[in-house]
């Protein structure tokens, strides 16, 4: 097996999964806004130095998501830079390589971030990163998503793909269907369905390895906004089905975004959809229904650093056993 292709598998192994850390500063200062804590370069170090230093984390948790600035700090007891202490621990480093989105329309987005992509992705690798990230955004609404932003972003998130493959860096391929909106769940099949299949076509026409890649989608649910909730049983289902439609079995890996969800949703979703046989591993790469506890718990405060990790520990262990519906 390469090291992309074993790589891959081991970021979806089952009983563990991904840790989204690569909240962008203007994301942080939002979430820190949320427990009134200033975000500085020394308080964004210290809670992610919380969150990566928490006993047994390496138990639940193959790998964490990092963002640049992340990327370049280092752990605050031994002063050893983040990706070689993660290394250190079982846990592979990433990287998210995407810079954020732009206008596609006046009411849809198109990820950036392909300039100097292969110089950037060269750099990451040598300093220990083994896989990255990047995130396409596509927004349920009035007569939209279009096909044409739909591909234009399968088209980036394929380009991107083809670039880290060739950088010896697994990509997780992750375009993300929001859930926030009135949208039904079968209004979110439809429109999750159009964007796997534009992206795995656009996959196959950059002939990037499927066994070297994860896929990161949305569950399909009702939008928040929706009169009508679904069932969790109604999301696995309908989610199951619809990746078992469009993802190829060669793709080692699902790894779903929490997108928002309660924690606890987050959780009985991805149980109950690994109550199904699927082709590939079922598992987590969320941000907030690992993080949301951890977050308020810590409040900024260095004496809440024990219960914030106690909290953070609880959200792996539950989700690392959602992956085997172990709940
Ligand atoms: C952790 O948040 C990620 C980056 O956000 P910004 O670039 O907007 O700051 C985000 O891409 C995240 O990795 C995924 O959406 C999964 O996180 P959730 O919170 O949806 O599980």
């Amino acid at each position: 097996m390469s090291e992309l292709h074993a790589v891959a598998h081991k970021m979806v192994e089952k009983g563990k999964g991904i840790l989204a850390a690569d909240e962008s500063t203007p994301t942080c200062a939002k979430r820190f806004a949320s427990i009134n804590t200033d975000s500085t370069t020394e308080s964004r170090n210290f809670y992610r130095n919380m969150l990566f230093t928490t006993e047994d984390i390496e138990k639940y948790i193959s790998g964490i998501i990092l963002f640049d600035e992340t990327f370049h700090q280092s752990e605050l007891s031994s002063g050893i830079k983040f990706p070689e202490y993660l290394s250190s621990k079982n846990i592979i480093p990433g990287i998210k390589v995407d810079q954020g989105l732009e206008d596609f329309s006046p009411y849809e987005k198109l990820t950036k971030g392909l300039d100097g992509l292969s110089e950037r992705l060269g750099k990451y690798y040598a300093l220990g990163a083994r896989f990255a990230k990047w995130r396409a955004v596509i927004t349920p609404g009035d007569s939209i998503p279009t096909n044409d932003c739909i591909l234009a972003n399968a088209k980036n998130l394929a380009k991107y793909a083809k670039k880290c493959q060739q950088a010896n860096l697994v990509p997780i391929v992750e375009p993300e269907v929001l859930m926030d909106g009135v949208h039904t769940i079968d209004e979110s099949f439809e429109i999750t369905s159009r964007t796997l299949k534009m992206v795995f076509d656009q996959l196959d026409e950059h002939n990037v390895s499927l066994q070297g890649i994860v896929l990161k989608p949305n569950m399909i649910l009702s939008g928040y906004e929706c009169s009508y909730q679904a069932s969790i049983e109604e999301v696995a289902e309908k989610t199951v089905n619809c990746l078992s439609a469009h993802v190829p079995s060669e793709v080692p890996g699902i790894a779903f975004l929490s997108g928002g969800q309660s924690d606890e949703d987050a959780t009985l979703h991805l149980n109950e959809m690994n109550k199904y046989e699927t082709d590939w591993n079922l598992t987590f790469s969320y941000g907030r229904a690992l993080q949301q506890s951890a977050l308020k718990a810590w409040s900024g405060k260095k004496e809440n650093v024990t219960d914030a990790q106690e909290a953070f520990i609880e959200k792996a262990k539950a989700n690392s056993l959602a992956t085997v519906s172990g709940l």
